[in-house]
């Protein structure tokens, strides 16, 4: 699976952090699918009990996502591989904090209309896909779009979480994107969240049979609505943001191999 790496640079690194950190700028990097989805970035996403490392890169760089993605960045070119006494080698870990660390950090996110964006909770993100950091589109993405919701109507949720309300309140869904002569229109999550009644973020089949829907119909029929490339075909334009991404430093390739269904019996 070929992703892109999206870089969200944390503009105030916690300063008992640094003592770790050095001075390389600090990245939570989230894998996708969908980058020319990212002018429509409102926040990013963590799983509150993951596990997650502060790695070292080859450029100096510190990329915040789970050992393991860290670990496929370095058979990458991208990360550094260091030899343990036993022989064995592993990625240079800097720090390792939780997801409910990282809440709340503020965060820059490329082409995102927003100066800042935060990083909020999602209880259904995977750390065996991607990096564990998922970024939010939730004009696009039924999930993001659930998940935002749930944060801005659920202040029992925010305080269990430790969620205040200016993270996620002022952030309205961005509009990236036309699906012409649909009844999706230019917020296809919304429209099918509502539709499917779709009550939370936890609702995870309605949410999978949601994005099944959505994905293919805001890939091939989508037409950009904003950047530089309005009014051009979303499938058109997409390999083109992407390597204008990578050309600027704001992104990266990454591969993942395609993940393997284990068999359990008894
Ligand atoms: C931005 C985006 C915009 C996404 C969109 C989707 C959509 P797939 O097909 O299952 O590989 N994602 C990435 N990593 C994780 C994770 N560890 N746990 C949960 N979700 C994750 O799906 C890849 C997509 O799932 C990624 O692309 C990411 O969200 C999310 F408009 O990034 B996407 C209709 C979907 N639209």
């Amino acid at each position: 699976q070929q992703y892109t790496l999206i870089k969200l640079r944390v503009k105030e690194v916690p300063s008992e952090w640094r003592a770790s950190l050095g001075d390389g700028e600090v990245f939570l990097v989230a894998a996708t699918l969908r980058p020319e989805t990212m002018y429509g970035q409102t926040n990013c996403f963590v799983l509150p009990e993951g596990d997650y490392g502060f790695f070292r890169m080859k450029s100096g760089e510190i990329f915040v996502c789970t050992r393991r993605s860290a670990l496929n960045m370095c058979y990458q070119d991208l990360g550094e591989l260091q030899e343990l006494p036993s022989g064995a080698k592993e990625p240079v870990c800097l720090l390792e904090k939780t997801g409910q660390d990282l809440v709340g950090l503020p965060l820059q996110a490329p082409l995102a209309a927003y100066d800042t964006v935060y990083a909020l909770p999602m209880l259904t993100i995977s750390m065996q896909k991607g990096t564990g950091i998922v970024t939010s589109v939730p004009a696009e993405s039924p999930d993001d779009y659930a998940c935002l919701l749930d944060w801005k109507k659920r202040a029992n949720w925010r305080e269990q979480y430790s969620v205040k309300e200016e993270w996620c309140q002022p952030f309205d869904v961005v509009e990236i994107l036309e699906i012409p002569d649909s009844q999706f229109g230019s917020t296809s999550a919304q429209a099918i969240c509502e539709q499917m009644k779709i009550e939370s973020h936890k609702d995870k089949e309605k949410l999978a049979a949601a994005k099944k829907e959505v994905y293919l119909k805001g890939f091939y029929a989508g037409v950009m609505k904003v950047g530089p490339y309005a009014g051009q075909k979303v499938e058109d334009v997409k390999p083109i943001i992407r390597q204008e991404l990578i050309d600027q430093g704001l992104a990266a390739a990454y591969w993942e191999p395609e993940s393997r269904v284990v068999a359990r019996s008894g």
